[in-house]
């Protein structure tokens, strides 16, 4: 996306990718600009440290990182940082992201992560709460997020209307 990119896409490492670019689908969709990098708290701590450091002067407004397994990046970068931090739990591990999700959420009171859910759920509404973080400063972001709001509602209403047919449907089979 084009433009200073507002929020940095972190994740700790390559094979997190497939469930984070759901997070950069949301920032694509409202037309956020945004940087993605590979980051490890465990495998790169200096240059992780460094990038939460600047980040601020850097122009970024949040900061989301993505991570599994014992996931301390979202908590790393926040020891770092007073920019809004949002992590996202990642699943992969023998402990299906339940071991990511407590790394991630059980920060100590000072340094908050504002915790997802674990997985591409999380990623996709780590976007939606980074869109509308800078919706606060940004009237035109807060116009797109009312509407997409109101088609999630038409869309649910709509598929109600649907159900009696496909219930039957169903039944039959
Ligand atoms: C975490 O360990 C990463 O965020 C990733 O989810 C997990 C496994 O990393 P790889 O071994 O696939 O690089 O730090």
């Amino acid at each position: 996306m084009p433009g200073k990119a507002k929020v940095a896409v972190l994740m700790g490492s390559e094979s997190d990718l497939p469930v984070m670019a759901e997070c950069v689908r949301i920032l694509d969709l409202y037309g956020v600009p945004y940087t993605v990098k590979i980051l490890s708290a465990h495998r790169s701590p200096e240059q992780a440290a460094r990038f939460a450091r600047g980040a601020e002067s850097a122009g970024y407004k949040v900061v989301i990182c993505g991570a599994g397994a014992a996931a301390h990046l979202a908590g790393a970068m926040a020891a770092h940082t007073t920019l809004p931090v949002i992590g996202v739990p990642l699943a992969g591990s023998p402990l299906a992201g339940f071991d990511s999700l407590l790394s991630t959420v059980q920060m100590p009171p000072g340094i908050p992560v504002a915790t997802m859910g674990v997985g591409s759920m999380g990623a996709k509404n780590a976007g939606h709460l980074a869109v509308q973080i800078l919706a606060l400063s940004n009237a035109a972001l807060r116009r797109k997020l009312a509407q997409r709001r109101g088609l999630m509602t038409t869309a649910v209403l709509e598929s109600s209307t649907t159900v009696p047919g496909k219930l039957k449907k169903l039944l039959k089979d």
